[in-house]
């Protein structure tokens, strides 16, 4: 089995998330007959490819033919989970044949590439290296083994396009993570689900220049044995934007990591919470008015796509939320993270400043600590507690503060950062609610991920995650995860809806966040390759029994069986039902709370109801 994508060892956005996650139990599946194809991109392979000889000689053979052509191909090993092999085509090498490949693309399907769009450009090169090995791949091979290639996303469509004309005897499996004209046409302010059957799709295409682009993975779609998609929502959209409609669809999953002690995902947040603060500290220096105690974390991450990813919406609702936590006198304040890579030039001095403060301000105060202890540290930052100052006026001072913070963070996460020296993981960790309140979002990862660690967040009835957890979760809401609807709703009411899940987050006690968050770990079964690799799977013996009939056969597919997350044993958390059951909590802020629900006994019963999530048929 082969598995064709521009992000192999790319580490970039969603889709490498969904090869890399994979590549462990799609390894165990396949072990030696597992090859991941990309293009060579030599600083990311320096760091993340151990290269090596290929073992199996019909797959050196094939490699031989293309270097020994000046087109040069390497193998290795991914340093990731399950360490698949790689085979790696230098496409930089081999741009010397782009105008002769690009010539034969148009004989081919009558495509043609304009020469100003370099990815386009690339996808052709690598599509015209990964056809070429497949060829000289069978040709030796003959129909033992057969040979399966699942390509990924419209960068990889030239190689499928190319092999399937070429009639080279392969099975093949094309996957969409989105459309391009999905995302084009969102992202212009268009109604676009209420009228996918409308748009002259070819014309659209045209008109935003993307043209070959929407070919190629037209065409792919058409050509593969096996379509599919990531949600269904994409697969409604991929019917109207591509005209077929997917075969199967393979939502995606995470590698989910279980700790041995129950809790240590509560740990974990409360440690990173911690660095996230400190950060704070130094970022807001001499402007450090509010209660660090009673301080929220959110944030949002993606792609800077502002509209598609619902960041528009997330900033009128939060400024909707600024307004009603004033009213109410809340003594809460949020701070809210937006992590998205934008164009930057360097580092903001102030910010590096302030940091460099409140390190010295540390120091300072843990040498006196004797003394005075970490109370001198605080109260060296925080204004807000100054002396001598008459509680009327202070009252007056708070209310008019504005109680919500917003801090742009125009790059990746990275724990080299000098600013906010964090992975993406530990970072979301020490949040305390996700918002992806986003309009395209064929699946979404990033409320998965925070999902997986035990961490709340809002998404979207647009996002194939959200559309999936509505559909495998009788009361989604009860287990953190806030669905704003979008689709039946208009912007207005959207704004309103998400105001109002942050609000009542906001309102709930430490103890109810904790109870809310053990229970949104508790979904994560829901979320692991081993179970929703299924749907690959079953993608991969279709596509057998469509390219090779007479030797592997299918029994037709029972419907999957729909599986239904319980509601959890109790009403939604209030602090006088329900008591946390996790050990070293500390609970400054809430009071003493009658023990009337046993939380332990609803994970236990929840976890036996998760057993087999999904029943897919034969396979
Ligand atoms: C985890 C820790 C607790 C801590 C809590 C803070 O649950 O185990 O010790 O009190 O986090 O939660 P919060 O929602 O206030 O950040
Ligand atoms: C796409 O990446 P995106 O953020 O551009 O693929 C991801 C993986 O399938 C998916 O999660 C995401 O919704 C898509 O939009």
């Amino acid at each position: 089995a082969f598995f064709v994508s521009r992000w192999i060892a790319v580490k970039l956005g969603g889709i490498y998330t969904v090869i890399q996650t994979k590549a462990k139990i799609t390894v165990d599946e396949w072990g030696e007959n597992l090859f991941m194809m990309g293009p060579y991109y030599e600083h990311n392979i320096n760091t993340q490819v151990e290269k090596c000889e290929p073992s199996n000689p019909a797959i050196k053979k094939a490699m031989g033919a293309l270097t020994e052509n000046g087109c040069p191909v390497y193998f290795g090993r991914w340093l990731i989970e399950g360490s698949p092999y790689v085979i790696l085509f230098d496409t930089k090498a081999a741009a010397w044949n782009v105008d002769r490949w690009k010539g034969d693309l148009w004989d081919t399907c009558g495509i043609g590439l304009p020469f100003h769009d370099i990815e386009a450009n690339d996808s052709l090169i690598f599509g015209s290296m990964v056809a070429w090995f497949f060829k000289e791949l069978t040709d030796q091979l003959g129909d033992s083994p057969n040979v399966l290639a699942h390509f990924h996303e419209w960068q990889a469509g030239a190689g499928l396009i190319l092999c399937r004309s070429r009639k080279i005897p392969i099975a093949s499996i094309f996957t969409t993570h989105a459309t391009l004209l999905g995302r084009y046409l969102c992202a212009g302010n268009v109604d676009f689900y209420n009228n996918l059957d409308k748009f002259n799709i070819d014309q659209e295409a045209g008109e935003r220049q993307i043209y070959h682009r929407y070919c190629l993975e037209r065409a792919a779609a058409h050509c593969a044995h096996v379509f599919t998609t990531v949600s269904q929502i994409t697969a409604v959209e991929a019917t109207h934007m591509l005209h077929r409609k997917p075969d199967v669809v393979t939502p995606n999953g995470l590698n989910i990591r279980k700790f041995s002690a129950m809790h240590e995902f509560q740990n974990l947040h409360s440690t990173n919470k911690g660095r996230i603060q400190e950060f704070i500290r130094g970022h807001f220096y001499g402007h450090l008015d509010f209660n660090l105690q009673k301080t929220l974390f959110f944030f949002i991450a993606g792609r800077y796509e502002f509209s598609n990813k619902g960041a528009d919406i997330f900033l009128e609702s939060l400024s909707r939320l600024n307004y009603l936590l004033r009213v109410h006198k809340s003594d809460v304040t949020v701070v809210v993270f937006f992590i998205m890579p934008a164009k930057t030039n360097n580092y903001n001095i102030e910010t590096l400043k302030g940091q460099a403060v409140r390190k010295q301000l540390w120091d300072t105060a843990h040498t006196v600590k004797e003394k005075f202890g970490t109370r001198l540290y605080e109260a060296l930052l925080n204004v807000a507690v100054i002396p001598n100052v008459n509680s009327k006026w202070l009252q007056l001072l708070i209310v008019s503060l504005p109680v919500i913070q917003i801090v742009f963070h125009p790059e990746f996460l990275s724990s080299a950062s000098p600013l906010l020296p964090m992975d993406y993981e530990e970072f979301v960790r020490g949040c305390h609610l996700g918002v992806f309140p986003s309009y395209y979002e064929p699946w979404g990862y990033t409320p998965g991920e925070c999902t997986v660690m035990g961490i709340p967040s809002v998404t979207t009835n647009l996002s194939g995650f959200g559309c999936f957890m509505e559909e495998h979760v009788s009361d989604p809401t009860a287990y953190g995860i806030y669905i704003v609807d979008r689709r039946f709703r208009s912007a207005e009411e959207s704004c309103n809806q998400l105001t109002q899940f942050m609000f009542g987050f906001c309102q709930q006690s430490r103890r109810q966040r904790i109870i809310q968050r053990n229970r949104t770990e508790r979904l994560s079964d829901l979320l692991d390759w081993r179970y929703l690799g299924r749907f690959y799977m079953h993608a991969r013996s279709l596509a057998l029994s469509r390219a090779f009939p007479e030797k592997f056969w299918m029994e037709p597919l029972a419907p999957p069986q729909g599986f239904r997350y319980p509601r959890p044993g109790s009403v939604p958390p209030s602090p006088s039902a329900s008591v946390h059951s996790t050990p070293h909590h500390s609970d400054e802020e809430d009071g003493d709370e009658e023990e009337l629900y046993d939380e332990d006994e609803e994970a236990k019963r929840d976890r036996q109801n998760i057993k087999a999530p999904f029943s897919l048929g034969p396979t």
